[in-house]
C-alpha cells in the first residue's frame, strides 16, 4: 500500500460495528474491514438524537487501532437531513424514482446545515496528511464545508448508490449546487462506468465543463478525478462463513424444510428500489406458465424492515404482504406454501448458510448501485453443486457477474422465464457459470476496492488552480 503511512479518516452516516457479526449492511462491512487493516478514524452520526434540540459534541471510542468518533443530532435535524432530504429527495431521485421524490426547501436547508456542522466537528480532528474518505449521499456538501474550515489535505468521496442520468438529476432544485460542491473532492468514486459517465455528462452539459483523459473532469479552473471503483465483499471470509457451524445449521434447516423442493431465495432490505413487487409477480407468472413447478419449488424472501418511518416504505410493506397473501391463496395446497416473506433479519453466518441451501437467488432491483447480496450468494455456494444467480440488468453487479442470468426486472415474463431456466439448468452449466462469477467476486474484493480508491487518492496531484468557475 503506497499510502500506508497516512491516517485514514472515513466518514459515513452510521459508524461501526467493527466486528463481522450482527446485521451490518454493505457499507459498514467494507469500511470496517479497511479500518481494521489500516487503523484510523471513523467519523459519523451516533444513531442518537439529543434531548435538548442541539447538535451533540464529538464522542470517541477506541477499539484497537481504530477510533470511532460520533456525534448526536437533534430530532429536527434527523427529520430534515436523514428522513427528509437524504431519503425523501436524494434516494428516490438517484434511483430514477422521480415519482417518489419530494423536494422542499426546509429539508434542503437542514441537509446543508448538518453537512456544515459535521465539518465543523470533524475539521479540528484532522491533520494535513490524513486521507479523508467521505461516503454516500448523506454528505455531498461535506468536502466543500471542510475546505471552508481550512482543511487542505486530500479528500475522496464514494457514492454507494447510482448517479442517475443528468436528465433526471436536473430535477433536483439544488443539482447545480451539489455537483459544484463535489468539485472540492480530489477523487470522486462511483460503482460503475454508467454512474461515472452520468456525473461527467452533468458537468459537461450543465456546468460547461469538459472531460479529460484519465477519467478526469474539468469545470472552470478545477479538475477532479471521477472514476468507477466497484465495491466488493471479503470473498474468502464470506466463503468461510458459509461453512461455519452456524451456517451449516441454517443450511440444514432450510434443506430439511424444503425436502425435495428447490429453494429460491431473495435477500433485500425492504426498499422500493429492490423490485420486490415485480419479483413476486415474476414468481407468480412462473407458477402460472410453468405449472410443473407447483409443489416443487418454494420461495423465501428475507426482507428486513428499513426506513419504516417513511410512507413509501409502509406502503411497500402493505403491498408486498398483500401480494404474498394473494399468491399463496391462489396456489397453496395443504402441504405446500409457495412463498414466504420474513421481515426479521439473520446473522451474517446464518444468512450465508441459507444462501448455500438455495438453488436460485433472485436479485432483481429496479436500480442498485452495486448489490452485495449477488456477490455474497456466489461466494457462499458449494463448488460441487452451485446455485444459479438471476440478476437484474439494472444492478451495478451486472457488469462483473457476466454469467448470471440477466433479466429486465420490469418484465414479469422475463423474470418467469429466467426462473424456469435457472430451476432446470443442468449441473455442468451451473458449475461453468458459477466459476466465472466466483472468479469475479474473488478478484474484486472489498480490500481491492478500498486499496485502489485510496491509492488513487494518495497519488492524485491536486489540480486546484482556483475555485470552480461560476
Ligand atoms: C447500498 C447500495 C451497494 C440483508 N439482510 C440481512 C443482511 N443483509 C445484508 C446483505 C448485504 C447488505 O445487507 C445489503 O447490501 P446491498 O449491497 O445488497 O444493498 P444496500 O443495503 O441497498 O446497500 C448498494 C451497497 O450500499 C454497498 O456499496 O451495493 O447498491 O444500495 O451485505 O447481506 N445482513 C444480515 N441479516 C439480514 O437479514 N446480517
Amino acid at each position: 500500500m503506497a499510502e500506508g503511512h497516512r491516517r485514514l479518516v472515513a466518514v459515513s452516516n452510521r459508524v461501526g460495528p467493527l466486528n463481522d457479526e450482527g446485521k451490518a449492511g454493505g457499507l459498514a462491512v467494507g469500511l470496517s474491514d479497511a479500518l481494521k487493516r489500516r487503523g484510523g478514524l471513523w467519523f459519523g452520526w451516533s444513531g442518537n438524537t439529543t434531548a435538548n434540540g442541539t447538535f451533540g459534541e464529538a464522542v470517541t471510542e477506541v477499539e484497537g487501532d481504530v477510533a470511532m468518533t460520533t456525534i448526536d443530532m437533534s430530532e429536527e435535524e434527523l427529520d430534515g437531513f436523514y428522513f427528509g432530504y437524504a431519503n425523501r429527495s436524494l434516494w428516490p431521485l438517484l434511483h430514477y424514482r422521480l415519482d417518489l421524490a419530494e423536494f422542499d426547501r426546509q429539508s434542503d436547508r437542514i441537509y446543508r446545515s448538518v453537512n456544515q456542522r459535521f465539518a465543523a466537528r470533524l475539521a479540528p480532528l484532522l491533520e494535513d496528511d490524513d486521507l479523508v474518505w467521505i461516503h454516500d449521499y448523506h454528505f455531498f456538501y461535506l468536502g466543500s464545508e471542510l475546505r471552508q474550515c481550512g482543511f487542505t489535505g486530500k479528500i475522496g468521496y464514494f457514492l454507494h448508490i447510482p448517479f442517475c442520468a443528468p436528465e433526471i438529476f436536473t430535477a433536483l432544485p439544488a443539482s447545480h449546487d451539489i455537483v459544484r460542491s463535489m468539485l472540492a473532492y480530489d477523487v470522486i468514486g462511483f460503482q460503475t462506468d454508467t454512474d461515472r459517465r452520468n456525473f461527467a455528462n452533468f458537468c459537461v452539459r450543465e456546468l460547461g465543463g469538459e472531460k479529460l483523459p484519465g477519467h478526469r473532469v474539468r469545470v472552470g479552473q478545477r479538475t477532479v478525478v471521477a472514476d468507477s471503483f466497484p465495491i466488493g465483499i471479503d470473498a474468502p471470509g464470506y466463503a468461510r462463513f458459509a461453512v461455519s457451524p452456524e451456517a451449516g445449521e441454517h443450511e440444514e434447516m432450510v434443506r430439511e424444510i424444503a425436502g425435495d423442493r428447490l429453494q429460491i431465495i431473495g435477500v433485500d432490505r425492504m426498499d422500493y428500489s429492490k423490485g420486490l413487487v415485480e419479483r413476486f409477480r415474476g414468481f407468480e407468472r412462473l407458477l402460472e406458465e410453468y405449472p410443473e413447478n407447483r409443489g416443487t419449488v418454494q420461495f423465501l424472501q428475507v426482507a428486513p424492515l428499513s426506513r419504516s418511518e417513511l410512507d413509501a416504505y409502509v406502503e411497500l410493506r402493505r403491498e408486498l404482504e398483500e401480494l404474498a397473501g394473494h399468491i399463496n391463496g391462489r396456489f397453496a395446497t395443504l402441504d405446500w406454501t409457495p412463498l414466504q416473506i420474513m421481515t426479521r433479519g439473520f446473522t451474517r453466518r446464518a444468512l450465508a448458510g441459507i444462501y448455500r441451501a438455495a438453488r436460485v437467488c433472485l436479485v432483481t432491483p429496479l436500480r442498485d448501485g452495486m448489490n452485495l447480496v449477488a456477490k455474497e450468494y456466489v461466494a457462499a455456494q458449494d463448488p460441487e453443486d452451485p446455485g444459479v444467480l438471476v440478476l437484474s440488468r439494472f444492478a451495478g453487479a451486472r457488469s462483473e457477474l457476466k454469467d448470471a442470468l440477466v433479466v429486465n426486472p420490469y418484465s414479469t415474463d422475463d423474470v418467469a422465464r429466467a426462473l424456469q431456466r435457472a430451476l432446470t439448468m443442468p449441473l455442468d452449466e451451473r458449475r461453468r457459470r458459477w466459476e466465472q462469477m466466483r472468479e469475479a467476486v474473488f478478484h474484486g474484493t472489498a480490500a481491492h476496492w478500498c486499496d485502489s480508491f485510496l491509492d488513487r487518492l494518495a497519488g492524485v496531484e491536486s489540480e486546484e488552480d482556483g475555485p470552480a468557475a461560476e
